[in-house]
């Protein structure tokens, strides 16, 4: 099964578009898992053992485990033998490179870690993003509209007639023999993200900024979802596993992620039935 078809079903089965963001920021862990051997490994066990139901998928940002060295890559590999089957790993560090090295970094994030789809950057074209395509049981999400201010700088220039963010999502349309391509496109965007769904309907889009960035959840469904109400997979991080008190640690993130997932499905129900 491709990468999209196997997404889908996922979000069918379980009913569910959340992607929890295991951006597991090393001072950010609250002082009761400092104690342990590796604190992010056992802060990542705490959560998905409370949240695995909620969700389609687990994003791990790789910037907040290089930062902690061969601790951070043990941490990465371990929670991600934690996480059950049935729900996507995504390995988000936006790569892309010339042909030999990008093929090193898919294998390293497809084969070695066995996630299951990962973020990529299209400056560089095709051949930089084509080892990852190669691989059709997983998803590649090719960054088409990302959610800071700076996606202002080139990503909303016009080039020939169009922007350039447009010209990202048609190539992806093209480039996906093999259904296994995404687009992210950040919450804070409403306008293009409406704009790239009329463009582009069946196709998954991974829509980070909701939360910490504050991007609007009901308007982010209302547009983001493919007809049927599916193929957005919002990603929350930071508001989801950092709740404001670590007393009561699994309890309170258990409660975020269940209001997130019962808000996201509350506008489904508005908008796709
Ligand atoms: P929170 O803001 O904590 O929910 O985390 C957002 C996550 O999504 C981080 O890992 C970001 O690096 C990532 N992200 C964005 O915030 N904006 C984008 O445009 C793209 C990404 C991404 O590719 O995931």
């Amino acid at each position: 099964m491709n990468f999209n078809q196997k997404l889908l079903k996922i979000q069918q089965d379980k009913n569910s578009l959340l992607c929890i963001g295991l951006d597991s920021d090393i001072s950010r862990i609250p002082e009761s898992f400092k104690k342990s051997e590796n604190p992010q490994l056992e802060f990542n066990r705490s959560i998905i053992q409370v949240t695995h139901d909620l969700v389609c998928a687990y994003k791990f940002n790789l910037a907040f485990y290089e930062e902690t060295g061969i601790k951070g890559m043990q941490a990465l590999e371990k929670s991600l033998e934690l996480i059950p089957d049935g729900i996507i790993k995504i390995a988000d560090g936006k790569r892309g490179d010339i042909g030999n090295t990008a093929q090193k970094q898919a294998d390293t994030l497809f084969k070695l870690f066995n996630f299951d789809a990962a973020t990529v950057n299209p400056y560089m074209g095709f051949d930089a993003i084509e080892p990852f395509i190669n691989f059709s049981e997983k998803g590649v999400f090719i960054l088409c509209v990302t959610s800071n201010l700076g996606s202002k700088d080139f990503q909303h220039l016009s080039v020939s007639g169009k922007p350039l963010f447009e010209h990202v999502a048609l190539k992806a349309k093209k480039w996906n023999q093999h259904d296994n391509i995404g687009l992210v496109v950040g919450a804070t965007h409403i306008a293009e993200l409406k704009k790239l769904r009329t463009l582009l309907m069946e196709m998954p889009f991974l829509i980070p900024g909701i939360g910490a960035q504050k991007g609007d959840l009901e308007k982010t469904i209302k547009y983001g979802c493919s007809d049927d109400g599916y193929n957005a997979v919002i990603n929350v991080g930071r508001s989801i596993i950092f709740p404001s008190t670590s007393n009561n640690f699994q309890e309170s993130v258990r409660k975020l992620a269940e209001k997130y997932l019962s808000e996201i499905n509350s506008c489904r129900k508005k908008y796709y039935t």
